[in-house]
């Protein structure tokens, strides 16, 4: 795309002053991030503008619905002081949840010249995210996040969510992908899985127990991210607190287990997501167990006895739904996640089956540090 062609896009949401710049920014799977600057008559703002993927989210206008859904009612909980730790109240509303800017004609996403979906939010200045958890520390501040999230959206009420990738969380879709992978061989890569998908079929009936939980009630359905990974933490850059959950795309009704699973995924591992070396991924127990104090400190008055009971399952199933789809993409040929070499999806399954593997080497203790938080 030409640069006028992208400036023009961001001219058409409500942003007053003149674009100054603009760049490529962040570095998610699914869509794509700009972010701009802006010149308002001599104070410098900055926005972030989003690429919806289509082929990802075929309805586009859902998930911004969603998305306004979710941040106003936050929006409004944290104007009531509702909800908010002391330590919450000073920081402003606009920094603690994801703020939508509307077009010159007040919709919340734009349709450019070739049918792509826009959207944009305000920036959120001096704050970083982490790729890599890094301390107990930060484990128990990313724990108090996500709990804080599913406390703040625990007593939504108002219209039902869309669900905009139908069966997101649900392995039993997710294994019927992998299977259809196997069966189809698209990319002739077959041969070289077999000792991941032999794992993946020992662990298929232990890893249904969320999505049947949710099919038979024992679950009950509430609001989730979906997404929860570390890298969708902002951290404030001056005192160094978690202050909002980002990349809201994937709102949807689900169990908030999906989100504490994905929490513990991403966050009680000191390695990376496509890690080569095997050897380096590790549930580490020691912050395991600040993650899911900080976690239970925010979430542990509103969760039930059964939930509270499947918060260690809970990070293994949603490390093994990863482990099934990164490995289906790779057998499909790199078809739905972004890559940046041929193995990027196997390597990303392998890390997803070392993590399980770890955490499994040590279950009992992961146990004992739930009960112990609790
Ligand atoms: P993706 O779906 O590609 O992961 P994200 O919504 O997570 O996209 O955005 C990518 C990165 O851009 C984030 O990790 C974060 O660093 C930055 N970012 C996105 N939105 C904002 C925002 N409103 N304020 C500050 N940084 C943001
Ligand atoms: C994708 O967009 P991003 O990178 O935050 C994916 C998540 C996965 C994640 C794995 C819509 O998220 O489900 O957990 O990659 N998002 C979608 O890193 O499929
Ligand atoms: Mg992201």
């Amino acid at each position: 795309m030409e640069n006028n062609e992208v400036a023009a896009i961001f001219k058409q949401f409500a942003l007053y002053g003149d674009l100054q710049s603009f760049k490529a920014f962040g570095g998610g799977h699914i869509n794509s991030t700009y972010l701009s600057v802006w010149n308002q008559a001599g104070v410098q703002v900055r926005y972030t503008h989003q690429r919806i993927n289509k082929a990802v989210f075929t309805q586009p206008e859902q998930v911004v619905a969603n998305i306004r859904q979710v941040t106003e009612h936050i929006a409004a909980k944290l104007g009531t002081n509702a909800g908010n730790t002391p330590a919450e109240t000073g920081i402003p509303i606009s920094r603690r949840v994801l703020q939508l800017i509307p077009t010159r004609s007040g919709q919340f996403f734009y349709i450019d010249p070739a049918g792509e979906y826009w959207r944009t939010y305000l920036f959120i200045e001096q704050a970083s995210t982490f790729e890599v958890m890094e301390s107990p520390e930060l484990a128990h501040k990313v724990g108090v996040a996500v709990g804080t999230f599913q406390h703040q959206l625990a007593d939504y009420a108002g219209a039902p969510l869309y669900e905009t990738i139908p069966d997101f969380h649900n392995m039993h879709s997710r294994y019927a992908q992998l299977d259809a992978a196997v069966a189809l061989d698209a990319a002739g890569r077959l041969p070289s899985v077999r000792t991941e998908l032999a794992f993946l079929e020992e662990n298929r009936a232990r890893g249904m127990i969320l999505s049947d939980g949710l099919a038979d009630g024992s679950l009950k359905r509430g609001i989730t991210h979906n997404d929860t990974k570390l890298n969708n933490i902002l951290f404030d850059d001056a005192t160094g607190e978690a202050i909002c959950l980002i990349d809201l795309d994937t709102v949807m009704p689900g169990t908030i287990l999906f989100d504490t699973g994905d929490l513990i995924r991403t966050a009680s591992n000191t390695a990376c997501e496509d890690e080569q070396n095997l050897s380096l991924v590790r549930c580490n127990r020691e912050i395991f167990a600040a993650l899911t104090g900080g976690y239970l400190r925010a979430a542990g008055g509103f969760l039930t006895a059964y939930e509270k009971s499947l918060i260690a399952e809970s990070g293994r199933v949603l490390t093994q739904i990863m482990a099934v789809r990164f490995l289906t993409d790779y057998l499909n040929g790199d078809v739905y996640y972004k890559i940046s070499r041929p193995t990027h999806n196997l390597d990303r399954a392998r890390t997803q089956i070392a993590l399980m593997q770890s955490m499994d080497s040590q279950w009992e203790q992961l146990l004992r540090c739930v009960e112990q938080a609790m």
